[in-house]
C-alpha cells in the first residue's frame, strides 16, 4: 500500500512483488528511467541560461525542427536504459527506426522494450512552458536469444506491463503504473530524490476542463465542432473551462488531478490526427484507464488499436470517462 512521503526507491522495492513478472528486472528499468528523468531535469530548468534551446538545425522523422534539449533528453534515456542491461530494444520519437539494444546483451537476454517520447511539448522549451517526457515498456514477444524485431514494439496499447510519464514543471513529478493504480512521485531537488506524492491518482467522472487547440476548428470532423459547442453552451454545469498549453503530459496532468478531457482529433489537415499511438497515446491511455479514466479514438477503446507502423498516429480523446463518452457520442451521431 502506498505511503505518503515514500520515496520512490521504497516503493518499488516495496511493490516489486505485486508485479506478475518481476525478477527485479522492472525495478531496475524504472529506476534507471528516474535517473535519466534527474538528468534531464537538471538541463530543462536551466535551458534559458546556456545556448541549449533553440534548434539544433536538425529535424526529426515527423519533420519538426530539433530542439537541442530533444536531442539532449533522447541521447540521455537511451544512454541510461542501454546501460542498466534490461531492455532488449529502444523505440523512441526522435529516432527513425527501434535501436537494438546489443552492446551488452549479446546473447538477447533481456525481455524488456521501452518506447518513448524524450521530451514532449519540445516547441514549449524556449518559452519557460513545462514539458514531459513519456515512456511505454512492453516485454517482448518474439523468442529470448534473438535479435528483437519490429514485432515487439508493434503490441496493442493492453499489452503495456508499466507506462509513465515525466512532467518538468513547477516542480519535477514521475507518474506511472504497472497496471495497479497511478502514483505520482515529486522531486525534491535539495536532496535528487522522489517522493511519494499522490498516492492512487484518479480522474473524477466529470469535469469542466476541455483541452483542444481550437484554432483548428474550422479543420475538426462535425462531430468534434459539435462537442465543443456543447462544452461552451450555457446549461446546467456548463460553459466549462478552456485549457490548452499544448503540452500533453501537463495537460493530460491537470485533467488527472481536477477532471476534465484532452483531444487532439483527426483534422482537414492531419487525417489521423498528430499525437502517436506507440509513445504517446498508449502509455498516456494505460495511466487513464488506470486512474479510472478513459481513453479513445473517437470510436473506440485506444489500448485495442493494433500498430501497423512505429511513428504512427491516431485521433485522441482521453480524461474523465463522463466527458470521452460524451464526445464519443458526439462523433458517433455526426459521424461523416
Ligand atoms: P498543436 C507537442 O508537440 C504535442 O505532441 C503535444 O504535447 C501537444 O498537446 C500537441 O502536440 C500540441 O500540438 O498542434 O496544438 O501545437
Amino acid at each position: 500500500m502506498a505511503k505518503k512521503n515514500q520515496t520512490l526507491g521504497e516503493f518499488i522495492i516495496e511493490n516489486q512483488a505485486s508485479f506478475k513478472y518481476t525478477s527485479g528486472e522492472l525495478s531496475r528499468l524504472i529506476n534507471s528511467i528516474r535517473l535519466a528523468a534527474k538528468v534531464v531535469n537538471h538541463e530543462v530548468n536551466k535551458a534559458g541560461l546556456v545556448d541549449i534551446i533553440g534548434a539544433a538545425g536538425e529535424t526529426n522523422v515527423q519533420g519538426e525542427d530539433q530542439q537541442k534539449l530533444d536531442v539532449y533528453a533522447n541521447e540521455k534515456f537511451i544512454q541510461t536504459l542501454t546501460k542498466r542491461n534490461i531492455v532488449c530494444g529502444i523505440a523512441s520519437e526522435e529516432e527513425d527506426d527501434f535501436i537494438e539494444v546489443n552492446s551488452q546483451d549479446e546473447n538477447h537476454q533481456n525481455k524488456y522494450v521501452v518506447l518513448i517520447d524524450p521530451l514532449d511539448g519540445s516547441s514549449n522549451i524556449d518559452v519557460n512552458v513545462s514539458v514531459g517526457t513519456i515512456f511505454s515498456i512492453y516485454r517482448r514477444v518474439t523468442p529470448v536469444g534473438t535479435p528483437v524485431t519490429i514485432e515487439d514494439f508493434l503490441q496493442k496499447g493492453n499489452e503495456q506491463v508499466a507506462a509513465g510519464y515525466v512532467v518538468y514543471g513547477t516542480s519535477t513529478m514521475i507518474v506511472y503504473t504497472t497496471g495497479d493504480g497511478v502514483n505520482g512521485f515529486t522531486l525534491n531537488p535539495a536532496i535528487g530524490t522522489f517522493y511519494l506524492s499522490h498516492p492512487n491518482m484518479q480522474f473524477p467522472e466529470d469535469g469542466k476542463i476541455y483541452s483542444v487547440n481550437e484554432g483548428n476548428y474550422i479543420h475538426f470532423p462535425l462531430g468534434v465542432k459539435k462537442y465543443i459547442k456543447y462544452c461552451q453552451e450555457e446549461e446546467g454545469d456548463r460553459p466549462y473551462t478552456s485549457r490548452y498549453i499544448g503540452s500533453l503530459v501537463s495537460d493530460f496532468h491537470r485533467n488527472m488531478i481536477k477532471g476534465g478531457i484532452y483531444m487532439y482529433p483527426k483534422s482537414s489537415k492531419n487525417s489521423n490526427g498528430k499525437l502517436r499511438l506507440l509513445y504517446e497515446c498508449n502509455p498516456m491511455a494505460f495511466l487513464a484507464e488506470q486512474a479510472n479514466g478513459k481513453a479513445s479514438d473517437g470510436f473506440g477503446r485506444i489500448m485495442d488499436l493494433k500498430p501497423t507502423e512505429l511513428h504512427q498516429r491516431v485521433p485522441f480523446f482521453c480524461g474523465s470517462k463522463n466527458m470521452v463518452e460524451k464526445a464519443e457520442e458526439f462523433m458517433k451521431e455526426f459521424s461523416e
